[in-house]
């Protein structure tokens, strides 16, 4: 039996977690839950799952759930380093959002804990680093994401010499049939519906910019250890094909499905074996067609700003990164435009001084001061969306 802590257990990969956990008695319990602040979700998670101890970041809402329960609870940055250590946990799910996932996906792996990895800024902010502890600590680590588990599938019993070419598929998004003047008035509506993957409000923005595919490349390079000329994205606005991995033969190997984030979770937490899942099966006569194409970098520089990020290494990704988080949230806060969200990144990331192999504290001095600094630049209106 595998016992789990989840951080961001109130998000859709955490709930959809615990639907898994729930369908599977016999193999999982729970050890650990967190929430940023949702603790009318988590009160019901504590009551179905009966952990040992809870954290909530937002501390007013931490003491208003300490009035309704006896539970431990753990609050702020802190209360997630707890959770992401608790002794009686073998694995930590790490399903929270932003770069604020980092440390506590370190933490958990310096307490030798194996790590479930839906958190994309951990490797995109610190993959270095990170990659670093897993080898020293001798845990695993298993991607939660549709591309990186089928890539890992893809890999299973390959020799990694052998692989020439590593492709990720990439849905395009809502907006990937627009021009760039259709591009300057869209909406934050229009930007949360995504075409074929149901997700929380942030990664369904990144995925509408294609920043989400930039981390997922940067992700790839540290997972499975490929340089960044041997991957490539390409767009497959069907989402059933999760990636392909080419050998030095010619020979691909996909993974297919239709998208459903239950998969990629239940394999990170059941490999290496697999449980049966209640999913739809696929059927590529109801798919009909598995379309392709390139993708149109002018229109979505974001991807071209990770694989910059990526090829220069040191602490661009992080200030990309937090760049992004700060845009992010003021495109979510009606504040800014649509095309400011990657003009914001380029801002940053052209006056960055790089640090080389940086050590994880002086990651995250970066990453508060490129927010402090991007924050500046949306509150004094400094961009204009051309
Ligand atoms: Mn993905």
């Amino acid at each position: 039996m595998k016992a789990l802590s989840i951080l961001g257990s109130t998000g859709s990969i955490g709930t959809q977690t615990l639907e898994i956990v729930k369908s599977n008695p016999s193999e999982f319990k729970i050890i650990g839950l967190s929430t940023n602040q949702n603790i009318e979700l988590l009160e019901k998670q504590i009551r179905a799952f009966n952990p040992e101890a809870v954290a909530v970041m937002d501390k007013e809402k931490a003491d208003e759930l300490r009035e309704k329960t006896d539970i431990t609870i753990y609050e702020g940055l802190e209360g997630l380093n707890k959770i992401a250590s608790l002794e009686g946990a073998d694995t930590v799910v790490n399903s929270l959002v932003g770069s604020i996932g980092v440390v506590p996906t370190a933490t958990a792996i310096k307490h030798k804990k194996n790590i479930a990895l839906a958190n994309k800024e951990t490797l995109v902010t610190a993959g270095s680093v990170i990659m670093g502890l897993v080898r020293k600590h001798k845990v695993d680590l298993m991607p939660i994401d549709s591309e990186h588990s089928a890539i890992f599938q893809c890999l299973n019993g390959e020799n990694r010499k052998e692989v020439s070419r590593i492709t990720l598929t990439c849905s395009g998004g809502p907006f990937k049939n627009h021009a760039l003047e259709q591009l300057q008035r869209v909406t934050k509506a229009d930007a949360l519906k995504h075409p074929t993957w149901s997700m929380g409000a942030k990664i369904t923005i990144d995925s509408a910019t294609l920043m989400n595919k930039g981390f997922e490349v940067i992700e790839t390079r540290w997972l499975y250890d490929v340089p960044y000329e041997k991957i490539d994205v390409v767009m497959h606005p069907q989402s059933i094909i999760h990636s392909l991995v080419e050998f030095h033969d010619t020979s691909v190997i996909a993974q297919l499905g239709w998208p459903d984030m239950k998969i990629p979770i239940q394999y990170a937490l059941s490999f290496p074996k697999r449980f049966p899942l209640n999913a739809k099966p696929l059927n590529l006569i109801e798919a009909k067609h598995l379309d392709f194409r390139a993708i149109d970098r002018g229109l979505f520089p974001c991807l071209s700003y990770a694989y910059l990020a990526g090829k220069k290494g040191g602490t661009l990704a992080a200030v990309m990164n937090a760049a992004n988080e700060v845009a992010v949230r003021a495109f979510l806060q009606d504040e800014i435009g649509f095309l400011e969200i990657p003009q914001l990144i380029k801002a940053q990331m052209d006056t960055h001084q790089n640090i080389r192999n940086p050590e994880l504290e002086e990651i995250m001095e970066v990453d508060r001061k490129a927010r402090e600094s991007t924050q500046k630049m949306i509150e004094e209106k400094e961009l204009v969306a051309k």
